[in-house]
């Protein structure tokens, strides 16, 4: 079994990003600058927003980090984001989700201008993507991607099972699997309706596990030599930790190890190249490009 080590591949690539930076910036280019529009104060998600301003300092990046309160009015987002469009000093923007349930976030999401948005939400991006165009790809799958080819995990011919339909994750990570240039995969899409979920995962070689349960896959869901890519981050209470909690992956990660060939940990796994991914997608936008075909192995 070997451990895919998340934390290890997101700082080597952070290195490589940071490198060709310097070079842009040696040859009187600008630094690549990513803002962030955090709405409220939700714990995993200013967690996360700093995750994303820290990964830009260890690239080179500038970094933006607008905060709004939770009672802000829909039209005052939509006129932030308008006037991250406009900026020309910016050269990709997020929205941190979840945002207020008051906020239309699909609306905000489409109020994006496609060329900067750097997280891959936008309609077009998502379409783009899932015809093969050059486009940003949302930066979890991406990142999963990434881990798959450094480890020469073979993807192409594979079965592979998704689990979870989210847009964010479960739906473009299927299209990705499935696309040639990509995993080139006989892709499933299980989720919590599915009537076969166990038996499609016991035929999987690759599970991709992105459903929020903690614990969800058990070793009597893996075949022996599987690889195992596990996306889930649920904060759970955690007496013991300063924070008061920790984050649990959907996988039952004792049991089910020492069945794979190849397994990632939570933390320290996918969610690191999330945020190296959003970097990725940050140094294109800063370079004029969409991460298209031209960057592929
Ligand atoms: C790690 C996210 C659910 C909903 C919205 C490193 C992150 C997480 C874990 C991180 C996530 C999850 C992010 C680890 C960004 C991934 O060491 O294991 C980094 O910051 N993530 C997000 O922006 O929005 C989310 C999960």
């Amino acid at each position: 079994m070997t451990l895919i080590d998340g934390k290890a591949t997101a700082a080597t690539i952070k290195a490589e990003i940071k490198d060709e930076v310097e070079r842009i910036v040696a040859q009187g280019g600008r630094r690549p600058h990513l803002a962030a529009i955090l709405v409220g104060h939700d714990g995993g998600s200013e967690t996360y927003v700093k995750n994303k301003v820290l990964a830009c300092e260890a690239c080179g990046f500038q970094s933006t980090l607008i905060r709004f309160e939770d009672d802000i009015r829909e039209e005052e987002l939509l006129a932030c984001v308008s006037r991250l469009n406009n900026d020309e000093s910016v050269d990709g923007f997020i929205v941190q989700l979840p945002l207020p349930r008051h906020i239309n976030g699909q609306k905000v999401i489409e109020a994006i201008d496609y060329r900067k948005d750097v997280d891959g939400f936008h309609p077009i991006n998502v379409g783009r993507m899932a015809i093969g165009l050059p486009c940003f790809v949302s930066a979890t799958p991406l990142g999963i991607l990434t881990l798959l080819r450094r480890y020469n995990i073979p993807t192409s011919g594979k079965k592979c099972v998704v689990l979870g339909r989210s847009n964010i994750v479960g739906k473009p990570m299927a299209q990705l699997m499935l696309q040639k240039q990509w995993g080139d995969a006989t892709v499933t899409v299980c989720h919590s309706r599915s009537k076969t979920l166990k038996e499609e995962c016991r035929q999987a070689d690759i599970i991709i596990a992105a459903i929020g349960q903690p614990g969800f896959v058990t070793a009597d869901m893996v075949k022996e030599g599987a690889a195992v890519i596990d996306v889930g981050t649920t904060r759970v209470p955690d007496a013991t930790r300063k924070s008061g909690y920790r984050l649990s992956g959907d996988v039952l990660f004792d049991e089910v190890a020492p069945k794979c060939s190849y397994i990632t940990p939570v933390p320290g796994g996918v969610g690191p190249m999330t945020i190296c991914m959003l970097m990725l997608n940050t140094l294109s936008a800063a370079k004029g490009e969409f991460y298209g075909e031209r960057v592929r192995k």
